[in-house]
């Protein structure tokens, strides 16, 4: 997976902790806006690209390496672990 953004962001970091128990190797890019611009129109970081996608958002990268990959030595929470996706209201 190519992950860009820099260590100083939590966002990157949470994501590239996930990535290491699931398995999956980064390759890190580190660089401005003239890079993130070719990428991401939103330009913020994390945005990783894996599987023939580019994701936004460290959640939408998450959730996907542990649908993908399975949750490792990670546990899920209880409402991924019992496959509920969102609250219902009704
Ligand atoms: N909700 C986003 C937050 C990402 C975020 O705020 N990233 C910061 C770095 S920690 C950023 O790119 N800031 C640049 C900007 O807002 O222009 C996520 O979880 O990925």
């Amino acid at each position: 997976m190519k992950l860009y953004g820099f260590t100083n962001s939590p966002f990157v970091r949470r994501v590239r902790v996930v990535a290491q128990e699931v398995g999956v190797q980064v390759e890190r890019i580190e660089g401005g806006q003239a890079v993130l611009q070719g990428v991401s129109p939103i330009r913020k970081v994390p945005v990783a690209t894996i599987d023939g996608k580019t994701l936004f958002e460290s959640r939408v990268i998450i959730d996907w390496l542990t649908t993908t990959r399975g949750w490792g030595s990670l546990v899920p929470s209880r409402e991924r672990a019992a496959g509920v996706e969102g609250v219902r209201t009704a």
